[in-house]
C-alpha cells in the first residue's frame, strides 16, 4: 500500500503506522487521517497481523494534534467536519478487534493526546511531552479528551489538564496513568516491540472479546456488565485456541494460538 503521510509495515504479526508528516510534528489533517483509516482497514482484514503500533517518525512529536492552520478562519461546520473526523478515527482505532500500542516517542498533544488515548495501550520515552492543549488556542479538546481522559485518570486531574493546558512530561503521565509505561527514549521501538511480541503470542479471539468488554463494560452498569462478560466467556470458551491452551499446560509446552 502506498502512503504519503504515514509509513505502513507489517512483519512478525505486527503492523506498525509511523505518523511521516514532520514538518508538521505529524499534526493530523485529513489526508492524514484518511491514510490511517485506511491502513486500519488492511489490519482488520488481514489476519496475519495480531496487534497494531501506532508512533510518530522521529524522536520529536507522535503527533502536536489537529492541524492548527487549517482551523484559520473555520465555520461551525467546518468544525463539526474537523471533529466528526477526529472521532472517526479514535473511534477506528477503539473497534479494531487487536489491540493498538501507542509508542508516545515525543510530543502527543491535543488531537495527539486524543488519539494515543483511543489505543489500547501507551508506551512514551522518556522525553515524550503530553498535554490537553486546545484551551491554549481558544478550543476544548473535540476527539474524545473531555471524556477519555476522566474515564481515564479521574475528574479530579483531567479537568486541571484540560483547563491549564499544560504540558505534562512522561513520568508524572506514568503516575497519573496517562500511560501504562516510560522506557528510554532509544529502546522505545525495542520495548513497544517486546510488548506487541507478548500480546502476539496469546489467543487472539480471546484479546478480541477482552478489549471489548473492558471498553463497552465500563459504559454500562456492574450488573448488565457482568452479563457481557458471562456471555463473552461462552464465546471464548468454545474456540479451538481454547483447547489447544489447555493440551500445551497438560503437554507442559508454549501453546501455538491460531485465533480460532
Ligand atoms: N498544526 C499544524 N502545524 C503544527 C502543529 C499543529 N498542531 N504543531 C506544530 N506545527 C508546526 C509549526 O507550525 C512549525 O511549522 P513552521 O516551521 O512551518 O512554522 C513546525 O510544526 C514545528 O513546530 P514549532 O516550531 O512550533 O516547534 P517547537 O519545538 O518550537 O514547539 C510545540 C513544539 C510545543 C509542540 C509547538 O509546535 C506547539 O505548541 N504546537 C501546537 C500544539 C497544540 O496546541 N496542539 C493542539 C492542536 S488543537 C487540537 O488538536 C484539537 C483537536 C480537536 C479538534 C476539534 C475541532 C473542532
Amino acid at each position: 500500500m502506498e502512503f504519503k503521510y504515514i509509513i505502513y509495515e507489517k512483519s512478525e504479526g505486527i503492523a506498525t503506522l509511523t505518523l511521516n508528516r514532520p514538518e508538521a510534528l505529524n499534526a493530523f489533517n485529513k489526508e492524514v487521517v484518511e491514510e490511517v483509516l485506511q491502513a486500519l482497514e488492511d489490519i482488520k482484514a488481514d489476519e496475519n497481523i495480531r496487534v497494531a503500533i501506532l508512533t510518530g517518525t522521529g524522536e520529536k512529536a507522535f503527533s502536536a494534534g489537529a492541524d492548527i492552520k487549517a482551523m484559520k478562519g473555520m465555520n461551525a461546520l467546518k468544525a463539526r467536519e474537523l471533529s466528526l473526523m477526529g472521532e472517526k478515527l479514535c473511534n477506528a482505532l477503539e473497534n479494531l478487534e487487536k489491540p493498538v500500542i501507542a509508542a508516545i516517542n515525543g510530543y502527543a498533544l491535543g488531537g495527539g493526546l486524543e488519539v494515543a488515548m483511543a489505543c489500547d495501550i501507551r508506551i512514551a520515552s522518556e522525553t515524550a511531552r503530553m498535554g490537553q492543549t486546545e484551551i491554549n488556542i481558544g478550543l476544548i479538546p473535540g476527539w474524545g479528551g473531555t471524556q477519555r481522559l476522566p474515564r481515564l485518570i479521574g475528574k479530579t486531574k483531567a479537568k486541571e489538564l484540560i483547563f491549564t493546558g499544560r504540558i505534562i512530561d512522561a513520568k508524572t503521565a506514568e503516575q497519573l496513568g496517562i500511560v501504562n509505561m516510560v522506557v528510554p527514549t532509544d529502546k522505545l521501538k525495542e520495548a513497544v516491540r517486546e510488548f506487541a511480541l507478548e500480546i502476539a503470542s496469546k489467543a487472539p479471539v480471546a484479546i478480541k472479546v477482552a478489549k471489548s468488554l473492558i471498553d463497552k463494560g465500563s459504559e454500562i452498569s456492574l450488573d448488565a456488565a457482568i452479563a457481557l462478560e458471562r456471555e463473552g466467556f461462552g464465546v471464548v470458551a468454545s474456540t479451538e485456541d481454547l483447547q489447544e491452551g489447555v493440551s500445551a499446560f497438560i503437554e507442559k509446552r508454549k501453546p501455538t494460538f491460531k485465533g480460532k
